[in-house]
């Protein structure tokens, strides 16, 4: 039976600063949910997060080590931490704007090191917390502060980047999809090595109400639709996974 989690979180946290429908609290909970199903002790785990609202996810929530370090550093601090402390479960929180706009040279770095560190990036399309500008993962025609006429850069693919940057496992999913992303959380924190999940969490506030969606309860349910499994991926032609996010876990398994 799901035990309360409650007591993860710092005495006096009574509300998180997360907007109505946003994705971020949500993920919290998977992580959480995650540590707890392990029986992994708080006393052991660090948290690193950057500067974002999903860098708020730990910080100043979790009742762990935390350390929010700078915009675009939260990797290079985790890399430190964990250096320094080889016994520290390191676990690093962050946004895709943090992770992998402005500090996008540590995770690759990290990742082709292979720094044992989990990293979990949730990716809410843009950078939410400072007013919606576009992000190096903001889809192509994504309306935001900064493209008011759409964005004409493809987005990364991050589980792709990182796997191609040497990680040895990613894996993808959103937050609508709870049994799949605790397990693969589960997978990262008893896996040594760079472990990578993208998580995609819907930012109602700043992308939502640019773009096409109606309320973030439609949001919820175009990011559940848009979800395909690689399995199921296999099968469909690039026409039909248009708009299709492929989820699942990837590793390089090839030559
Ligand atoms: C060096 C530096 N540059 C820029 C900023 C402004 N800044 C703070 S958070 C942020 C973007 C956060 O986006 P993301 O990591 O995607 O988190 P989200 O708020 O979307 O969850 C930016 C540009 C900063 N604090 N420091
Ligand atoms: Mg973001």
């Amino acid at each position: 039976m799901a035990r309360d989690l409650e007591g993860y979180l710092r005495p006096g946290i009574d509300a998180t600063p997360f907007c109505p429908g946003c994705g971020h609290g949500i993920l919290m909970n998977h992580i959480l949910r995650a540590i707890d199903e392990l029986e992994i002790s708080m006393d052991e785990m660090l948290f690193v997060s950057g500067i974002g609202c999903a860098g708020s996810i730990p910080s100043p929530h979790f009742n762990a080590d935390t350390l929010h370090a700078l915009h675009g550093r939260a990797i290079a601090c985790a890399t430190g931490a964990k250096m320094f402390n080889p016994k520290l479960n390191v676990m690093v929180i962050s946004g895709d704007g943090d992770l992998a706009s402005i500090g996008g040279n540590h995770l690759i770095h990290a990742a082709r090191r292979n720094t044992d560190l989990t990293v979990i990036c949730a990716n809410n399309m843009i950078y939410g917390m400072t007013g919606g500008q576009v992000a190096s993962t903001s889809p192509v025609g994504a309306v935001t502060s900064t493209t008011a006429e759409g964005n004409i850069y493809r987005p990364f693919d991050l589980c792709k980047l990182v796997l191609g940057a040497g990680a040895p496992y990613v894996a993808r999913y959103s937050v609508t999809q709870p049994i799949s992303l605790v397990k693969v959380i589960k997978r990262c924190l008893t896996t040594r090595g760079f472990t990578f999940v993208e998580v995609l969490s819907p930012c109602p506030t700043q992308f939502g109400r640019r773009n096409r969606y109606s309320s973030p309860a439609d949001m919820l349910k175009l990011l559940m639709e848009r979800c395909i499994s690689k399995e199921e991926a296999a099968h469909l032609s690039k026409e039909q996974l248009k708009d299709a996010i492929i989820t699942g876990e990837f590793s390089d398994d090839g030559p």
